[in-house]
């Protein structure tokens, strides 16, 4: 799991037929999330299956998404393989139902994505949703009634199948992300998992597989866990307010509460996997692009704060002005708002230095006392920075971590 482990950011992209309908449907908003519409509005299968004459991702352009996601400072990429609306974007012999045989699409958009994040670095990993399948009668449906399916004749014909080409089609797959398990047995989602090491033992499954099989821990959506998680965890997260594209849905989250988030959730040893949801013509919607941009500058200046640091073994205490991430001995001092010295309260440790990660420029610094008697870290910021906000402070320990001073009562 190292590439996981240290990559600490990744794209995830939510694309279908759903796109083209962007949330409404025949004047009907769809108040839930738009890749959802097919379920939420009972659209019948045939009317659904429509879209896929009309599915036409002109705009999809893998390689500059590959290059876009590496530009904003991501180390994989999350691709909806197949969603549960049930259309597959690759070339699936197992299943007509794809975007090869849509006559105005006519492509595998996982092998455009698997080359463009190849010649990138990038690792692709693929979501498949394996147990809900809106289009096949005898894939699960949620809110309804399952129990007459025939879900082992979907699970040998098409789950499986598909899973199959996803892995012996592509190459190297990093990630197969699975998702709403729900009635799934534990012996299924163990021979979906043995299925999947069979063909590629180096490819990871989240935990959305079900029945505790998975690789790593996939939490609820921006779920962060308040105390150390001593297991691997990953949180998918919307930019705005749903996954697949949607026309209303402007509630986009700003830079600075994604790095903010990004921060907090490398600090506690997970993964950030953020969503865009591109348009009907398989562009990625401009103020996805702009928000996403930013935050790759704060990373192209403060990555090694980031990428592949460690488990902080305890959470001194939430500050309302910055956050803390700790790798081999060094603490980084997130710092959100415009400050003329930074003080950690209630910690103590050796300081061999401390500068702007940024810039290399040197801080004064000290493990002291503070009026109040306690143990607190000191950094004096230089003049010249009295105004910034958004920058780190790499401060280099003589132990792995500071000690944590209780509070005196005095
Ligand atoms: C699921 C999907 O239904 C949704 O369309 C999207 O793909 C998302 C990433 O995953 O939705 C979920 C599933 C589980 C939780 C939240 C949203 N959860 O456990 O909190």
């Amino acid at each position: 799991m190292d590439w996981f482990n240290e990559a600490k950011y990744g794209l995830f992209i939510h694309f279908g037929l759903y796109a083209l309908l962007g949330g409404e449907y025949e004047g009907r908003v769809n108040r839930g999330n738009a890749e959802w519409i097919m379920n939420d509005l009972s659209i019948p299968r045939a009317r659904y299956e429509r879209l896929a004459e009309q599915f036409a991702p002109a705009a999809f352009d893998a390689e500059a998404i590959a290059a876009a996601a590496s530009d904003w400072g991501m180390r994989y990429i999350v691709f909806t393989a197949k969603h549960h609306e049930g259309y597959a974007l690759f070339d699936s012999k197992a299943h007509p139902y794809n975007s090869v045989n849509s006559p105005l699409c006519g492509r595998d958009l996982v092998r455009e994505l698997k080359e463009a994040c190849a010649a990138r670095g990038l690792k692709l990993g693929l979501y498949y949703s394996q147990a809900q399948d809106w289009h096949d009668p005898d894939g699960y449906r949620y809110r309804a009634d399952n129990a007459h399916k025939n879900f082992r004749r979907y699970l040998d014909e098409k789950c499986f199948p598909q899973v199959r080409e996803l892995l012996s089609n592509y190459g190297d797959i990093a990630l197969l992300w699975f998702d709403t398990p729900m009635d799934m047995s534990r012996a299924e989602s163990e021979e979906l998992a043995a299925l999947v090491k069979g063909l590629q033992p180096d490819c990871l499954i989240n935990g959305r597989i079900g029945n505790g099989v998975g690789d790593y821990a996939t939490m609820g959506d921006n779920f962060i866990p308040r105390l150390p998680f001593p297991q691997r965890w990953e949180v998918p997260a919307t930019l705005n307010d749903t996954w697949g594209y949607s026309k209303k849905d402007q509630g986009w989250k700003d830079a600075r509460q994604i790095i903010r988030t990004l921060v907090k959730i490398a600090a506690r040893g997970g993964n950030y996997l953020l969503n865009v949801g591109p348009k009907p013509d398989g562009s990625i919607p401009a103020r996805a692009k702009e928000v996403l941009a930013e935050v790759g500058r704060y990373l192209r200046a403060n990555g090694a704060a980031i990428y592949a640091c460690e488990l902080m073994p305890t959470y001194p205490y939430e500050i309302s002005w910055g956050d803390m991430t700790l790798k081999r001995g060094r603490l980084y001092i997130h710092v959100y708002e415009p400050k003329k010295v930074v003080e950690l309260l209630n910690m103590k440790a050796g300081l061999k230095g401390a500068r702007i990660l940024a810039t290399g420029e040197a801080l004064a610094c000290s493990s002291v006392r503070s009026c109040e008697e306690d143990w607190m870290l000191r950094f004096e910021i230089p003049e010249h920075m009295y105004g910034d906000s958004f920058y780190c402070i790499e401060a280099e320990l003589e132990e792995d971590f500071p000690e944590i001073e209780p509070i005196r009562v005095k």
